[in-house]
């Protein structure tokens, strides 16, 4: 079997990985993940979703990304976790450094001389500003929409027909949803141009896009890493220019071999000395 070098990068942006729901797609991103090199890895919010975090689904895959994302920790690159509103418990840790690895709400990058403003995006988040209860009751349907999503197909697979997207569906064709894109980016091209900063990059609200935004007080690269919802997208930068990677296109990826054992469900016992061990290593 040939073994494939992996490829190195610069820097690589994740957001939106939402680990712990069903919605997830853990497996998808460490086929991903086994396929890079990055010198800096970013972690732009949303990375564990606390909020609805169970003991009831955690399955091997989700631990499985995050052993290799701390495995990372030890091979040489530098990770900046950057929090969103999923998992803003961690924000109260904001500041926290320990070799290689650090934890904050927002980063400024110096990249060949150009300056990068990096967070989640939350903030710009009107529904999550004025109703936080809202914006949690709108996540919970969201998920369950997923759930019911991964039923419908299962459906059409048995009738021989192809799956769907329902909340791609449902998305798309809410006039609301496009408004909305348009104004967040809109909204944080706007403060970065009054900032001076040359790139602005975002997660939150699962929609990759890298675009110039021009205003008549300047202008502004903005960039979205996208989801690992639905989107499976990342920000890779190799040292000259950023892309957009897409796992759907990846066929290298796609052929990674996991193994079967994560398919498997923790039981409570493992989880627990699962992120024990993973706390220990880490503190090594
Ligand atoms: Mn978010």
């Amino acid at each position: 079997m040939a073994k494939h070098k992996k490829r190195e990068l610069d820097t690589v942006i994740l957001s939106d990985i939402h680990l712990g729901t069903y919605g997830c797609h853990a497996e998808e991103l460490l086929r991903y993940l086994k396929t890079i090199k990055p010198k800096r890895l970013i972690l732009n919010g949303d990375i564990i979703d606390m909020w609805q975090f169970s003991k009831h689904y955690w399955p091997k895959a989700h631990m499985q990304v995050i052993k290799h994302i701390t495995g990372l920790l030890t091979k040489g690159t530098r990770i900046i976790y950057l929090t969103g509103n999923h998992d803003e418990m961690l924000r109260k840790f904001a500041g926290f450094k320990l070799d290689s690895f650090q934890i904050d709400n927002k980063l400024v990058l110096k990249l060949n001389g150009k300056r990068a403003w990096i967070f989640h995006g939350d903030v710009f988040d009107v529904t999550m500003k004025y109703s936080k209860w809202l914006a949690k009751m709108g996540a919970l349907g969201y998920d369950l929409l997923i759930l019911i999503n991964a039923m419908v197909n299962w459906f059409l697979r048995k009738l021989g027909r192809e799956n769907i997207s329902l909340s791609k569906k449902v998305k798309d064709s809410v006039k609301t949803a496009v408004k909305f894109i348009n104004d967040f980016e809109r909204t944080a091209a706007d403060i970065a141009i009054d900032n001076g900063y040359d790139f602005v990059i975002c997660g939150h609200i699962h929609h990759p896009e890298i675009k110039a935004i021009e205003t008549d007080r300047g202008s502004v690269t903005y960039l979205n890493s996208g989801d690992w919802v639905e989107n499976l997208t990342a920000l890779e930068y190799d040292g000259k220019a950023w892309s957009i990677y897409r796992y759907k296109e990846d066929t290298r990826a796609k052929s990674m071999k996991l193994p079967k054992r994560l398919k498997n469900k923790l039981d409570n016992d493992e989880i627990f000395r699962d992120l024990v061990n993973e706390f220990l290593m880490a503190k090594k």
